[in-house]
């Protein structure tokens, strides 16, 4: 699914990776590079425009911050422009103590046949008890279609056999409700394939089955068309969601995608082949970390923010200035983070060598926290006042030895050193490994 815009999107984040200097004409030649992808996967052209004057005007901006390389920046603000572009993030709950009903629209052959036996199975692997019902009168083999792929889907399906499809629907739902059952899916088709005829006909079918959710099954290969669809339906009904199906062997699926969404509507479900199993539950975050290849996505968001807790510490840190206040800070968003050991990984160009000073530091956390707190306001900003009587009251007002106090001064010297040296060292040295080796994940 997605594999093109996914290779374009990643080969564009490695060759920014790959450069030893990111300067203007280097961010203005990856938002060309994302541009052509998206493009190429029938975004909308206005959508591209927007999304990449976003990502380069706060690159351009944000460039000199100091504590965070560019190239992080670059690929956590594509990351944070694609989730905007594909909607809200929005998970269907229906409540397991009252039947609920999903009534399924859209035009003919764009795959709610399928997609309600999809449907089904996917609620049935959740626990629900679904049934099915099939509103479709007009074609010959429809009921067929659905009980069939309602087999595999280990769903029963109602079928009235008459010619008129509200009441089918009606009493495919009474019925189904009579049983017990708290998850009914209603497969529809219009009479008309003319898409006006066809809206009216589906708003007539919801006044008369009150669904709790209207459902509209877009075909994924109509590209950005999706647009005008999605927003034709949610005039004429209460469209509750989308869910775009036959992603697989398409190019045009993100355009479908992002257009559904411009819409405003809910992206639901996204569907990739014809089987009953081919369903996925669309998460815009996941999708785009998909789409960016990045495997620890989390660690690089949480990074970023590290990074931009305060910038005077960070300036201060990065320049080998640090102060006891600094320090604090930063061994209080460590102990946040995790384990120390595990946040200064996510940190390139870490020398190897001072890792038992981080162990060190790890370990005394508590206590110099403690020991910090007996400390007044001007000794943290210059702790080089902290000489021999000062030590013994320190240690005396946080109930530590003399030489815990001496130990911890020495440790943040220590820290102090490296912080500076890590300065020099590429920031973006193990990113650019992990981007090489996520390859076309
Ligand atoms: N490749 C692929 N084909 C699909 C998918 N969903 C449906 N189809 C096929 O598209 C055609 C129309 O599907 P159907 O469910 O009958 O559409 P309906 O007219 O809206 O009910 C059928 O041949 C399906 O097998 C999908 O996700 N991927
Ligand atoms: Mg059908």
């Amino acid at each position: 699914m997605f594999e093109r815009v996914k290779e374009g999107l990643q080969s564009a984040i490695r060759k920014l990776l790959d450069r030893d200097i990111v300067d203007e004409a280097a961010i203005k030649e990856f938002v060309r590079d994302v541009q052509r992808e998206l493009l190429q996967a029938d975004v909308n052209v206005r959508i591209v425009f927007e999304l990449s004057k976003n990502v380069e005007s706060k690159l351009m901006s944000e460039r000199t911050k100091p504590g965070i390389s560019v190239k992080e920046r670059a690929v956590t603000l594509l990351y944070d422009e694609m989730v905007k572009i594909m909607g809200e993030e929005t998970r269907l709950a229906p409540p397991q103590e009252r039947p609920w009903t999903i009534l399924l629209v859209g035009i003919q052959g764009s795959g709610k046949t399928t997609f309600a036996a999809k449907l089904a199975k996917y609620f049935v692997r959740k626990g629900y008890r679904t049934g099915l019902v099939c509103a479709d009168v007009y074609r010959p083999g429809a009921y067929e279609q659905l009980r069939t792929m309602g087999q595999a889907a280990s769903t029963e399906v109602f079928w009235e056999g008459g010619k008129d499809a509200v009441k089918a629907a009606r009493e495919g739902k009474a019925r189904w409700i009579s049983q017990r059952k708290n998850l009914i899916i209603i497969d529809t088709a219009g009479r008309h394939k003319e898409e006006k005829s066809l809206l009216g006909e589906m708003a007539k079918m919801e006044e008369a089955v009150s669904p709790d959710l209207t459902l509209l099954v877009i075909d994924g290969t109509i590209g950005q068309q999706a647009y005008q669809q999605a927003l034709a339906f949610s005039q004429s009904t209460k469209l509750g969601g989308i869910a775009v199906t036959k992603l697989d062997g398409t190019g045009k699926g993100g355009g479908a995608l992002a257009a559904a969404a411009a819409t405003g509507a809910k992206m639901l479900f996204v569907s990739n082949g014809e089987r009953v199993d081919d369903i996925e539950e669309f998460s815009p975050s996941r999708f785009a970390g998909r789409m960016l290849g990045m495997g620890d996505l989390k660690g690089l968001v949480e990074r970023v923010k590290l990074a931009e807790v305060d910038e005077d510490v960070a300036k201060r840190v990065a320049s080998g200035k640090m102060n006891l206040y600094d320090f604090e800070v930063q061994l209080t968003q460590m102990t946040k983070l995790g384990p120390l050991q595990k946040v200064l990984e996510m940190l390139p160009g870490l020398p190897k060598v001072e890792d038992s000073q981080l162990e060190k530091a790890e370990k005394n956390v508590g206590k110099w926290r403690a020991i910090m707190k007996s400390m007044t306001g001007e000794e943290k900003k210059d702790p080089s006042l902290i000489g021999g009587g000062r030590i013994r009251r320190i240690a005396k007002g946080s109930g530590t030895a003399e030489r815990d106090v001496k130990d911890m001064l020495t440790s943040f010297e220590q820290m102090k050193k490296m912080m500076k040296n890590m300065r020099k060292l590429r920031m973006n040295r193990e990113l650019l490994k992990q981007f090489k080796g996520a390859g076309a994940a």
